[in-house]
């Protein structure tokens, strides 16, 4: 029988060195351990053995049992181990790559030069008005001293909605809104879109921005106009940009004046790019006419006051050297990336 048990024993740790799954171990756990197992086959010979000899080999036995009960769980320990270790592998994350970089987006340029525009306003102590794009006969043109038959009525530069209403074709009505509304002294700038029925090219859409501006008080002059958009003009194009002021006709402003800005690329000097003049045209501004005023309630006798129109388009055209205007609605990535 100790030969029985040693035997038992040496097969047992052989047969577990070659285990490679736990499924097959609890097999040999209950084929040399179980109720039906060999070492129980044994154990249940014990009567056979006289009295001196079966304490020997009950303790061989269970010396035998412990012996395998602890390579079985040693076994099992290290499987466990294994598992894990191919499971962490598996999962192996490299806290170390770089990340994916996400896309950030950024001001379209009209945004970008809106938002520049209305930054020296506001540091000059304008308010920013808005207003609506679909307007009236009144505040479109009747306010701002453009009879019926007027030429800028024609339809064919006005969307017209019905006899009544149309879509703004300049912002100038929000200007009157506010006169209408505030007492001076005014100082806004009304920045939005306004509509042409123009075919598109180069240098027209159907849609654009305007930045108007309106400043009434006792005593404004020409000067203050000058002054004022001057300074817009350097912080938007650099200290020494200089502009011209040239002799005009609207029906809102008298005078009137169509403001030009030194040409960037030869300094007055004259070049292709100004087409010899030195200058280019930027905008259109004027004293507002005291009829304009007095439409609103305002007396020209008491206030006088400056406004300009500013083509958003145009100037952001300036200042980013774009040369179709094309180019600002169609949102092509490659070229708003560029900003
Ligand atoms: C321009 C040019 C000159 C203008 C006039 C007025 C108002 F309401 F005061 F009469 N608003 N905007 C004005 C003057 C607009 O755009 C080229």
């Amino acid at each position: 029988m100790k030969e029985q048990l040693l035997s038992i024993e040496a097969r047992a740790k052989e047969e577990l060195s070659g285990i490679s799954d736990s499924k097959l171990l609890e097999e040999l756990r209950v084929k040399f351990l179980g109720k039906k197992g060999e070492i129980t086959a044994i154990l249940k010979q014990m009567g056979k053995l006289s009295a001196e000899e079966r304490p020997v080999i009950g303790q061989l036995a269970n010396s035998v049992r412990a012996d395998i009960e602890n390579a079985i769980s040693q076994k099992q320990a290290q499987l466990k181990a294994a598992l894990a270790e191919k499971k962490l592998a598996a999962e192996k994350l490299d806290v170390t790559l770089p990340g994916r970089r996400g896309r950030v987006g950024r001001p379209h340029p009209l945004n970008a030069v809106m938002a520049e525009v209305e930054e020296v306003f506001l540091g000059m102590g304008f308010d920013i008005v808005e207003g609506p794009e679909v307007e009236t006969d009144h505040y479109c043109f009747e306010a701002l001293n453009m009879p019926k038959h007027h030429p800028a009525r024609d339809t064919q530069d006005t969307f017209y909605i019905n006899e009544n209403v149309l879509l703004r074709t300049q912002t100038s009505s929000v200007q009157i809104r506010t006169m209408e509304k505030i007492k001076p002294p005014i100082r806004i700038i009304s920045p939005g879109r306004v509509y042409r029925s123009d075919a598109v090219d180069a240098t027209h859409s159907p849609l654009f921005h305007q930045i108007e501006g309106l400043v009434i008080d006792k005593g404004v002059t020409m000067a203050d106009l000058k002054g004022t958009l001057e300074l817009l003009m350097k912080r938007l194009y650099g200290d020494d940009c200089r502009i011209r002021l040239r002799p005009h006709h609207f029906p809102y402003t008298e005078p009137s004046a169509e403001v030009d800005i030194m040409c960037f690329n030869c300094h007055g000097e004259g070049c292709s790019m100004c087409k010899q003049e030195g200058y280019v045209e930027l905008l259109g501004a004027g004293m507002v006419h005291p009829k304009v005023l007095e439409g609103c309630g305002i007396d020209p006798e008491i206030y006088s006051g400056f406004a300009f129109g500013i083509g958003l388009e145009r100037i952001t055209m300036g200042r980013y050297n774009i040369n179709d205007l094309r180019l600002l609605y169609e949102n092509d990535v490659r070229f708003l990336e560029q900003f």
